[in-house]
């Protein structure tokens, strides 16, 4: 067993004691109450949802496993000659909780490597959609169509035991996370550059190899090690998470599970919005034909996009109320590599004029940006312009946080999730009577 798979376990059998506990003995405590907006509403911040992976917290951002994004940077090890920590390091740290050593990391570098290898059928998948498809499209049929290998499908129909389930979940997981890197790079080269596709290099970790399969130089080893860590987790409730711990609940696998929250992550308002934003901009560079771009026109531009009845991409979110700590941290890299873009000059303008637009228009909660706003930047850079590609970037990196948190959902025993819904007869009833513990309290 690997140190990493070792470690895990006895994170596990620390963790199920207080999970036990809390449904044993606390399980009628009451920690959130739920009104007729949140019913309506996407239920927003209604707390019913645990995991220990990452914590949004409005005001300051993310945190995987209590560290913030720069926190994280700093604690693990790094690539070599890099500032940045291998992805391996991170899914080790996302899993258990604990900052591996060299050792450990070198461990997964190598486990990754013989986990790597793609099943021919998948790029045949591919190929036999039509090239025009959306690469998300590709990407989640891909996922979908590695099922036939999945271990925790085969555990299952073996004879299913509860307490031992998350060694195959695992196994799963990891294979995906290795894999991933490899059929986001495949279909990039396929759609992109005429089917001309760059093998894997065996001696590189999954950040470098995948930038070497790309097709790019350095430092975008870094941007995709950097690019893959910072979307990998946003706890439970956002989309692309949610669905894959909704559908892993029904204990569908983890290929089932992923490929279903690709498909949630490729809405515009979720992990699309980093097409959006540039599909935004350039439509603002042909709005603005000769002219060159400034305040005022990018604040001319933002109204006419909110009058439209169109969102501005990017912009907003459901928890956050502050500007995205992985906005800074994606822009600091740009005022460090690449301060002279002119993308990353105009998408700075935008930051300068969007939240004051958005304050004014009065109904966004959180007129700052979000992730989407500038990873962008970054790959157009680097020469990824086809962005209709950057979900697929987006989805390489949260495949970290939804299968690590799936992993766990299996070894803490999650149930099927079910929540209840109710009928707007029965909304407006409650309405009248001030609420459904009172109308219960009339009628019972
Ligand atoms: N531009 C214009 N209007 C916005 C807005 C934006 N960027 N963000 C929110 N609003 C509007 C909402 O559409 C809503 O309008 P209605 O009352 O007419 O329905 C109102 O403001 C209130 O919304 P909210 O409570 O502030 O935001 P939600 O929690 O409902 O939605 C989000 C969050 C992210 C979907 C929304 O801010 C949005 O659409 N942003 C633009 C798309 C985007 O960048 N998505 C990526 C988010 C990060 C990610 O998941 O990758």
């Amino acid at each position: 067993m690997s140190r990493l798979k070792e470690k895990l376990a006895e994170k596990i059998l620390e963790q199920r004691p207080r999970t036990a506990k809390l449904l044993k003995e606390f399980g009628e405590v009451v920690i959130d109450q739920v009104n007729i907006g949140q019913a309506i509403g996407g239920g927003r911040d209604i707390r019913c949802l645990v995991t220990d992976i990452s914590y949004l917290d409005p005001q300051e951002g993310i945190r995987f496993r209590g560290k913030t994004i720069p926190e994280t940077f700093a604690a693990l090890p790094k690539a070599p000659g890099s500032e940045y920590p291998t992805v391996e390091a991170f899914w080790y740290f996302l899993l258990t909780g604990e900052v591996p050593d060299q050792a450990e990391v070198d461990q997964i570098v190598g486990e990754f490597r013989d986990r790597a290898k793609v099943p021919s059928y998948v790029f045949d998948v591919i190929k036999a959609l039509p090239r025009e498809s959306h690469p998300m499209v590709m990407f989640s049929a891909a996922v979908l169509a590695m099922q036939k290998e999945s271990r925790f499908a085969k555990f299952y129909n073996e004879g299913f035991n509860k307490l031992e389930a998350w060694g195959p979940m695992y196994e799963d997981a990891s294979d995906l996370v290795a894999r991933l890197p490899r059929i986001a790079a495949f279909i990039y080269r396929y759609k992109y550059k005429n089917g001309d596709i760059i093998d894997a290099d065996p001696g590189l970790d999954l950040g470098a190899n995948f930038a070497h399969m790309m097709g790019i130089r350095k430092p975008y080893d870094d941007v995709a090690r950097m690019h893959m860590i910072i979307h990998s987790d946003h706890e439970s409730g956002n989309v692309s998470a949610h669905t894959g711990h909704l559908v892993a609940s029904a204990l569908s696998d983890a290929y089932y599970s992923y490929s279903a929250a690709l498909n949630g992550l490729a809405g515009p308002l979720h992990g699309l919005a980093s097409q959006e934003v540039l599909g935004w901009i350039q439509n603002f560079k042909k709005h603005l034909g000769e002219q060159e771009p400034n305040g005022e026109n990018v604040r001319e531009f933002l109204w006419e996009t909110l009058k439209s009845g169109h969102v501005v991409p990017g912009y907003g979110h459901a928890v956050l109320r502050k500007t995205d700590p992985r906005y800074t941290t994606q822009r600091e890299f740009c005022l460090k590599h690449l301060p002279d873009d002119p993308l990353f000059k105009l998408v700075s303008m935008v930051y300068e004029v969007a939240p004051g637009v958005l304050m004014e228009h009065g109904k966004a909660k959180n007129p700052w940006p979000n992730v989407d706003a500038q990873s962008g930047v970054i790959q157009w850079h680097y020469g990824v312009t086809e962005y209709d590609f950057y979900t697929v970037l987006f989805g390489v990196g949260r495949a970290l946080g939804v299968l690590a948190n799936i992993t766990w959902d299996r070894a803490l025993g999650y149930p099927i999730e079910r929540p209840k819904s109710v009928t707007t007869d029965m909304l407006e009833g409650w309405a009248q009577a001030g609420g459904r513990l009172v109308k219960q309290a009339v009628t019972a």
